[in-house]
């Protein structure tokens, strides 16, 4: 029996085998659910499409978050497809490169909109579009990094943005708790993936982590996928609009332990 035997979900954000998305997506099918995926474009179905067969997934739908109308054609197939969702998880991030570097108070306007709409309004937008196909019982969840509420070096607009998806967190719990739908957030510790390489410090940031951390160890997209099971599934009944934290402890250290610095 699995723990989410019935549930159907789908999953935004997967681009390969190292996504996040693509470990909770192991995850909810090793629990039992049915899944659905969607992909950013066309240059990404190539890689979706072996993913999906590995689980055997038959609803496969490109959507680009940044339009409104493939949002509601991606609903719509779900409905038709589906007919309820039970699961929604978003792992959807995406800043122009020139805002991840530098001073923050060098962002463009344009930059901003733009990390605002794709990382942030995507969540909202996704929440209203599938709301009518959700029950009680059902599960929003997204991905946050914890740069929204401590200075990263170098992820600037990406933190604001984060700040702001987490506190959209917590007004669509508001907004769903009364029928019954949960919605929350895992902040998970950096993991090699296609948004995280050739980010500038990656490779600083990513090293030191695993040594101050209280765990010791990084963490890994199988542990974000477990994490989810838990808040997608009755397990974590009555847990909503939380920032969940998957990242060996990191979060919270004031000041590195003295044998973690050597
Ligand atoms: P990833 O590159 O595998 O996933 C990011 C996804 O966003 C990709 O599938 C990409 O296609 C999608 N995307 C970007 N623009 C889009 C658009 N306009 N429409 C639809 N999809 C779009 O990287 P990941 O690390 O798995 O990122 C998933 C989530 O996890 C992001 O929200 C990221 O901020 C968050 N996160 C990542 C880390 C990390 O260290 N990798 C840590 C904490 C949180
Ligand atoms: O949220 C993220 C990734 C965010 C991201 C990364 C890119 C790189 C390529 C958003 N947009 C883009 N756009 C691109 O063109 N993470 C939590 C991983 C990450 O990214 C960082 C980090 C960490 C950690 C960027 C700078 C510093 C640290």
């Amino acid at each position: 029996m699995g723990l989410l035997n019935d549930k159907n979900a789908l999953v935004f954000g997967l681009a390969n085998d190292k996504s996040i998305a693509w470990g909770i997506s192991q995850a909810l099918h090793r629990e039992g659910a049915r899944l659905g995926f969607s992909y950013a474009g066309e240059a990404l179905e190539k890689r979706v499409r072996p993913l999906a067969a590995k689980l055997g997934v038959d609803f496969v739908e490109p959507c680009d978050v940044a339009h409104d109308d493939q949002i509601e054609a991606v609903a719509k197939k779900a409905a038709a497809h589906f007919g309820q969702v039970d699961i929604l998880v978003h792992s959807i991030g995406f800043a122009n490169r020139d805002e991840l570097n530098g001073y923050f108070y060098n962002t463009s306007r344009a930059g901003f909109h733009l990390a605002m709409d794709i990382s942030v309004y995507s969540f909202v937008a996704l929440a209203r579009a599938f709301q009518p196909l959700m029950r009680k019982g059902g599960a929003l969840l997204t991905l946050t990094y914890y740069g929204s509420t401590k200075v990263t070096p170098n992820y600037n607009m990406m933190g604001v943005a984060k700040a702001a998806l987490e506190a959209a967190t917590r007004y669509l719990a508001a907004d769903f708790g009364p029928q019954g739908i949960r919605v929350n957030a895992i902040s998970a510790g950096p993991i090699r993936t296609l948004a995280a390489m050739g980010v500038s410090g990656f490779r600083d940031l990513y090293k030191a982590f695993g040594d101050i951390a209280p765990l010791r160890e990084n963490v890994t997209i199988e542990d974000c996928g477990n994490a989810a099971v838990y808040l997608c599934s009755e397990l974590s009944a009555h847990v909503t609009g939380e920032v969940h934290f998957v990242d060996s402890g990191y979060n919270i250290m004031g000041v590195p332990e003295p044998a973690a610095r050597e």
